[in-house]
């Protein structure tokens, strides 16, 4: 998020969209009943109406897919009706940035892409410079190349014909919800958008995003209170373990993961370090050798020397464009390319696209570690339905895990705060937690290296590791410390002492930190900061409800991103009665700023959004491997044969792993004529694997089953209660109908498209259940985080033909 969940109070317009918040988020729902409360309109645009359509003003239900032609529609109407705020995308948007001349867009295809390696050469979307590499402007937003008039013209195309008959929206519902969000285009109004998966997982999910990113830049609502985009995170710490690097592309603290053309951390450096000569462009970034120094001294301890590049050398590295994601994992599995492995706290075998495959691929193991609180699809899968289990070579070990209340930590919630919990009671049994299970682990591997050595041992055995787990240390680690006495603004700290925060962080190996976003968490002053639970806030904070002193968050406990674009060039506050920011004339009071300089009208200010190069909020944005604008594109499983505004039916660059196993259906393939969207439910958790073992979440949850419309069930000849047979080019589930008007058929392009909806909740393991839905679902994602498309692949769907076919 880039404000926090009490914020969403502050809001006059709350757009939930790719999102059933009040029962997957129910805490933000208490936030956003009080906005209501006070006169907020509430709008829901999900293709299914669920709880959080019946406390919302109104329910727009949109085909699976289509997010981004519904809100490339609200831009074209913004700028139609120019409710835009003016001052606040002249001042910190790039939307006067003038485009080079090679960007072009013809035919859905942005310039530069190359058919055969499905690419696109993003240089040919670069700004026009000056001598010393800076953006050209035009503030008049008159020259033809400048990213406003180039937004204009992209999106003219999303007219309201348009965007209904790819949407299926109607048009006075389209209407609706644009004009109600582009009234937060005043400056003492606020609009916030709350998404998570209807948004992400597609294979133009990133693109979904920077759709919402592009309008509320447009109506200047980022890093207002009430504002921003809010991205409602997963799993329970999946924002803490982002954070820290769970995922392959990226090392803790979101710096890039080191690849293979950069084999010396002075390479590292010059590859990732931006420079910006503007002087008034913080280019936060240029900093990044210091959290890099300090993450290796806090890995590598004494052995991190500047002669040794910090022990960069040690890392490893991936090759360029080579893709570490689960699909691709499970892919080399299938194929045979990987041998054995550790799968811990997650259930693969039910929750990854294409089950039928990944199943098999898990087959092909010398050895599997899994680490659980319960028998699930993944620890089983050897004995799994139809498989004889002496045909299943792998060796699999069965870690029994702590339950959460059996350990002690933190938690990054999806405001970014930094929240401890204790131990509740000990884990039962030989039950342990993952830092117990790790830590002694890591110290008998290296006692291996050390007695038999072995390929790099200096990677395992030069590493800084305790001999015990001790979640406060890792705390302290993560803070980072100083490695020799220095002073800081007057005040000395000795060596082995806390850093205040990541400002102290040096890139001459003098302090470590695990995750410099971290620093400051865990200081010598206030000790560990996430148990904080003082309430008290200024009269200014209270009017928002910042409460700054409980618990903490990253960066540098700024509650509200970007808070320096919620003031004016002055410093005063766009909106006074919900001021985030205010310059007193000598220093910023509300919440922590985006860096202390003083206003922008001193002209010793800097741009607000200091995480981008020039400073700017993107309106315009060349970073993305699939366009700098968003485009619709169809799901790669799409029930139609034709884009009415462009020749590119779906995206040219979605990434997909092909086998044997992974077929796909045709664009309007007569097979599989249905959109199948896939959810969670209140009552289960993701793939179901820890509650379908607490009976009575299992009692008001006990079975799949499939969310029809009665007309397409009338079509079908399937009551309510029937069992159903669902095949996709992948698979077949069986499931029970479950008829309901929550569903309704769209109008497409003047034809009748349908839409069925099913949770993935449901394995084997529990008896009586049904099995993954993920046995349909293909293995295509989006081409910048390969997150793949569970939210719109097609499927046919039958009446079973007896019982029996539905209980094999
Ligand atoms: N009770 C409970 N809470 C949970 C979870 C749980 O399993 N149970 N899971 C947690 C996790 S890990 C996550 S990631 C989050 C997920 O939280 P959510 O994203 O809210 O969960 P989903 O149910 O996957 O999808 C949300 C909505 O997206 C809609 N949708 C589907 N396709 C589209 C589309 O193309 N466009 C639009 N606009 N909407 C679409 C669905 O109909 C659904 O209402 O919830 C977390 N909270
Ligand atoms: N079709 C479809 N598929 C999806 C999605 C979708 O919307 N549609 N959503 C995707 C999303 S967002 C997510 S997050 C994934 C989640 O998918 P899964 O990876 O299947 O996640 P969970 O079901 O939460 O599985 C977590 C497992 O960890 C165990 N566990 C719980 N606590 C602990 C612990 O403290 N230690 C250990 N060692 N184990 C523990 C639980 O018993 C459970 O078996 O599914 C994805 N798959
Ligand atoms: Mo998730």
């Amino acid at each position: 998020m880039t404000n926090h969940w009490i914020d969403i109070k502050n809001a006059d317009a709350i757009l939930i969209m790719g999102s059933n918040a009040a029962e997957h988020h129910p805490i933000s729902f208490k936030w956003v009943l009080q906005a209501k409360d006070k006169g907020a309109v509430v709008m829901h645009v999900d293709p299914k109406f669920s709880r959080t359509s019946a406390r919302a003003d109104f329910h727009v239900p949109l085909r699976s897919g289509t997010d981004i032609a519904f809100m490339g529609g609200m831009i074209h109407y913004i700028l139609e009706t120019e409710s835009y705020f003016r001052q606040y995308v002249l001042d910190y948007t790039n939307a006067s940035f003038i485009v080079g001349e090679s960007y072009g867009f013809k035919d859905g295809l942005f310039s530069g892409y190359d058919i055969h390696t499905r690419s696109y050469d993003r240089s040919k979307w670069n700004f026009e410079t000056d001598a010393q590499g800076t953006p050209k402007r035009d503030p008049s937003l008159k020259h033809p190349r400048c990213v406003f008039r180039l937004m204009q013209e992209h999106y003219s195309r999303y007219t309201l014909d348009n965007v209904s008959s790819v949407t299926g929206v109607t048009k006075e519902n389209l209407l609706k919800v644009y004009k109600a969000f582009a009234a937060t285009g005043k400056p003492d109004k606020a609009g916030t958008m709350m998404y998570a998966l209807g948004w992400t997982q597609h294979t133009v999910g990133v693109q979904n995003i920077r759709s919402a990113a592009i309008v509320q830049l447009l109506l200047g609502n980022i890093g207002v209170a009430g504002g921003g985009i809010n991205a409602l995170r997963g799993e329970p710490n999946v924002q803490g373990s982002t954070d820290h690097c769970l995922l392959y592309h990226i090392i803790p603290g979101y710096m890039t993961m080191p690849m293979a053309d950069w084999q010396t951390y002075a390479d590292y450096n010059k590859a990732n370090t931006p420079v910006s000569a503007d002087p008034q462009s913080a280019n936060w970034w240029q900093h990044k050798p210091k959290y890099l120094t300090s993450l290796l001294k806090a890995w590598f301890g004494d052995a991190a020397t500047a002669e040794n590049g910090y022990c960069y050398g040690l890392l490893p590295k991936i090759e360029k464009g080579a893709d570490h994601s689960y699909m691709f994992l499970f892919d080399r599995m299938y194929s045979g390319k990987i041998t054995g492995g550790f799968i811990i706290g997650l259930n693969p075998m039910n929750s990854v696209p294409n089950t039928n495959k990944v199943r098999k691929a898990l087959d092909n193991l010398d050895w599997l570690v899994t680490a659980e609180l319960h028998h699930s699809e993944t620890t089983d899968n050897w004995r799994r339905p139809g498989v004889d289990p002496a045909t299943v070579k792998t060796e699999v070990f069965l870690l029994p895990s702590a339950h959460r209340v059996e350990k002690a930590g933190s938690v990054s919630n999806s405001g970014r705060w930094l929240v401890w919990h204790h131990k509740a009671v000990e884990p039962e049994g030989e039950a342990r937690s993952f830092g117990d299970m790790f830590v002694p682990l890591i110290n008998v591997v290296r006692d291996l290296y050390r007695k038999e050595g072995g390929t790099m041992p200096e990677a395992v055995l030069n590493l800084d590791w305790p001999q015990q787990y001790d979640p406060e240390e890792w705390a302290r680690r993560i803070n980072g410390f100083f490695l020799k006495d220095t002073t800081v603004n007057g005040k000395e700290y000795k060596k082995g002492q806390l850093v205040p925060s990541f400002t102290a962080l040096a890139d001459d190996g003098s302090t470590s930190s695990l995750n410099w976003l971290y620093s400051g968490s865990y200081t010598e002053e206030d000790g560990n900061k996430a148990q904080r639970r003082d309430p008290s806030q200024t009269p200014m904070q209270a009017a928002i409800g910042l409460y700054p002193k409980w618990s903490w968050c990253w960066p540098v406990n700024r509650r509200i991103l970007y808070n320096r674009a919620s003031v004016d060039a002055q410093g005063k506050p766009w909106n006074p009665a919900k001021a985030v920011i205010s310059w007193n004339g000598k220093k910023w009071e509300g919440d922590v700023p985006d860096g202390g300089w003083p206003p922008m009208a001193t002209g010793k200010g800097r741009h607000p959004f200091i995480m981008s190069k020039h400073g700017f909020g993107q309106l315009y944005g060349t970073g993305r491997m699939d366009g700098p604008f968003s485009e619709h594109y169809e799901p790669v499983e799409t029930p139609i044969d034709a884009h009415p505004f462009s020749k590119q039916l779906s995206s040219p660059v979605y990434k997909f792993v092909s086998s044997d196993m992974d077929k796909l259906a045709r664009p309007a393939d007569p097979r599989f004529p249905y959109v199948l969207t896939t959810y969670n439910v209140t009552e289960h958790w993701c793939g179901g694997g820890e509650t379908r073992n607490v009976p009575n979440l299992l009692e008001a949850e006990p079975q799949l089953y499939v969310e029809l419309s009665p007309e397409l069930a009338e079509e079908k000849g399937i009551a309510n209660g029937d069992g159903v047979i669902l095949e996709s080019a992948r698979g077949r589930v069986e499931a029970i109908a479950m008829v309901t008007v929550r569903i309704r058929p769209f109008t497409v392009q003047g034809k009748t498209v349908h839409l069925v909806g099913m949770p993935f909740c449901f394995g084997w393991t529990t008896p009586g259940t049904g099995d993954s839905t993920n046995r349909l679902t293909p293995s295509v994602g989006d081409p910048n985080t390969s997150i793949p498309e569970y939210k719109a692949s097609c499927v046919n769907i039958r009446k079973a033909d007896t019982l029996t076919e539905i209980d094999r």
